[in-house]
């Protein structure tokens, strides 16, 4: 049964079309920079998003119907939910998926129960996949929503709840492998605290990194050889969140010796939360080896949460697409952590959502393309450093300069002069000049 079937095939019309069911820019086949632009851009459905929410808010219940002809709450609805993804998968193009256990099945009346209906459903997911050229980028294990989950599972002070955490982490994992998937995520969810008046920071964070440890070691003797990822984000549902931003996170890997098997998924939304740029999480990640993937989507400037908006700005996505580039590329992909806005509630909305997430990446693509081509940004950074290509500046990249020779230099010019200028605004013409001239 088609539940799409109002909705056509998106194709690629070029930036002329007027067609709201048609891309203007994402032309998969198309090789730029060395790669076809789907390779460049492994776009992903995130099942929690597009399968699963309705548009609840605070305020009030769901607006969008996605019941796919089925009783919510039931395993027919699980499985309709899959064919419904397939469907919008494939008429979108989009090659890759990710879940949550939570998102795949509702949860049995115990464990057993619920781990019985994840190796049902993930059989049903995998003929769905042999059917099509479409494959699993990562899996996670919700491990926030549940009450059980209130103080955090690996951070939880309840031995009992970090045993239920370890559990469904065991069979997300092994759901993964089962699907393929490429990657794991640990987003730390409730890992974090409201008050240091009743926490035990310390305890916590040796807790969280001895459950990845375990994580790591029951995957790899299962046969995962793809890549671990902590998606890092400030806050938001706790006030304050261990995984606070890239730079973070990346502490806490090498801290517990979990950074030769752990990268980064970073997301829009999260960077700007903590007070950073998208761009700037994505160059802490890649200048330490560790830009995995990233959850793509926007959030808004005027508001302090995850608001989780399909990308629209093409500055930011050029921008992105440009530290991606220079970084080698993804070996993960861009997984739309994204949703509709409550009142786009229609299924055409969800087709458009995707729509422009993807035209405004690969539009960011094609524009960053141009910023390297052009160089005048790369050239005048270079320059910008251009006083180290001395002698002496070598001696200082090399480690192998003494205080007092840099002393002496500084003594016998007496005076530093002032160094060049940043010529910010000229720069920011020049990205200006490339998106729209
Ligand atoms: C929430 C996170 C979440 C992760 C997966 O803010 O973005 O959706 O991506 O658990
Ligand atoms: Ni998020
Ligand atoms: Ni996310």
């Amino acid at each position: 049964m088609s539940l799409f079937k109002h909705l056509p095939q998106i194709k690629y019309e070029g930036p002329k079309s007027k067609n709201p069911l048609a891309f203007k820019y994402y032309d998969a086949e198309r090789v730029i920079h060395g790669k076809k632009m789907k390779d460049h851009l492994k776009f992903a459905m995130a099942w929690w998003h597009n399968l699963s929410a309705t548009g609840q808010d605070m305020f009030g219940p769901g607006t969008a119907d996605k019941s796919f002809g089925a009783q919510p709450g039931t395993m027919e609805h699980a499985k309709a939910k899959v064919d419904a993804g397939f469907e919008f998968m494939q008429k979108l193009g989009i090659e890759y998926f990710c879940f949550h256990d939570t998102d795949l099945v509702p949860e049995g009346k115990d464990l057993a129960e619920t781990n019985q209906r994840l190796d049902d459903i993930t059989d049903y997911i995998k003929a769905k996949m042999a059917e099509t050229n479409i494959q699993c980028l990562w899996g996670t294990a919700n491990l926030f929503s549940h009450p059980r989950y209130m103080n955090g599972a690996g951070s939880s002070n309840s031995l009992d709840v970090y045993c239920h955490a370890a559990a469904q982490l065991k069979k997300a994992i092994e759901c993964t492998v089962k699907l393929g998937g490429s990657g794991y995520v640990f987003w730390g969810g409730r890992e974090g605290y409201e008050t240091l008046l009743n926490t035990d920071m310390q305890f916590e964070q040796e807790n969280i990194a001895a459950l990845m440890r375990m994580s790591v070691d029951y995957a790899r003797s299962i046969g995962f050889t793809g890549d671990f990822y902590i998606e890092p984000k400030p806050k938001e549902p706790m006030k304050h969140q261990y995984d606070f931003d890239a730079a973070t996170a990346i502490g806490f890997l090498r801290q517990y010796g979990l950074d030769k098997d752990f990268k980064l998924n970073i997301e829009a939304n999260h960077a700007t939360l903590a007070g950073h740029t998208f761009q700037h999480d994505l160059r802490v990640a890649a200048i330490n080896g560790m830009l995995g993937s990233v959850d793509a989507n926007q959030g808004d400037d005027m508001l302090g949460w995850d608001t989780d908006q399909f990308p629209s700005n093409v500055y930011e996505t050029t921008l992105a697409m440009y530290e991606i580039l220079k970084a080698g590329g993804l070996q993960g992909g861009l997984n739309f952590d994204a949703k509709n806005r409550r009142p786009s509630y229609t299924h055409e909305d969800m087709f458009e959502g995707f729509i422009l997430g993807m035209d405004s990446f690969a539009l960011g693509l094609i524009k960053a393309v141009e910023l390297m081509e052009d160089g005048r940004i790369d050239g005048f950074v270079k320059q910008r450093y251009a006083s180290y290509g001395s002698q002496l500046g070598q001696k200082v990249r090399a480690g192998k300069a003494s205080l007092e020779e840099l002393a002496e230099h500084a003594i016998q010019k007496g005076n530093a002069p002032l160094p060049g200028s940043g010529r910010q605004e000229y720069l920011e013409g020049v990205i200006n000049d490339v998106l729209f001239g």
